[in-house]
């Protein structure tokens, strides 16, 4: 019996394939792929967040930072307005200034995020502040942060450990500051 039902299963099962190919139902998959794709990593309400990437700590390291794209197709402004981590004992939102020449980090209140805005916490500029690691950033592994937004609440979030030399894309040089040693808080 159970043979039986197993061939009508993967006869029917054929003819649902043909009955898609025909009528054209293959757009539907092909837009719900393409839909997919465009998914973000994370979502806060309307909040998009992509690609949350910190570098791997090197020994000694006692600081990191972190890195994501923020993008507001929603209708109102948002606030990223606070960090949390069991990763680090203090976690605070930084950008970067030059005074007489020379890169600072400062810790701000909170990053706009504008309406349709595309904001980007990147090298050399705004990021996610690790303050004294409890463990090693080890490359591959998740970093679980939660983040504050004013509007949007709060979202749990990974972060991924890419490797200690990763800069994205050309900075312009800003991933020369870097965020180790020579880095004043
Ligand atoms: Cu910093």
């Amino acid at each position: 019996m159970t043979f039986t039902r197993n061939m009508l299963y993967s006869s029917s099962f054929a003819f649902i394939v043909k009955f898609f190919a025909r009528t054209g139902a293959s757009l539907a998959i092909t837009a719900l792929l393409t839909s997919a794709s465009n998914a973000a990593d994370f979502n806060a309400g309307t909040l998009e967040l992509n690609d949350l990437w910190i570098r791997a700590s090197v020994p000694g390291q006692t600081n990191g930072a972190g890195y994501l794209q923020i993008i507001n197709p929603g209708i109102a402004a948002d606030k990223l307005i606070s960090v949390q981590s069991d990763a680090a004992t203090r976690v605070e939102l930084h950008t970067v200034i030059t005074e007489d020449g020379v890169a600072k980090m400062r810790q701000v209140p909170g990053i706009d995020i504008p309406v349709h805005g595309d904001v980007k916490l990147a090298p050399g500029g705004y990021h996610v502040m690790f303050l004294q690691l409890t463990g090693p950033f080890k490359q591959g592994s998740l970093i679980p942060v939660v983040l504050k937004f004013e509007k949007a609440g709060e979202v749990r979030v990974n972060f991924t450990v890419k490797p200690s030399t990763y800069n994205p894309g050309n900075q312009g040089g800003a991933g020369a500051h870097g965020h180790g040693a020579g880095m004043k808080h």
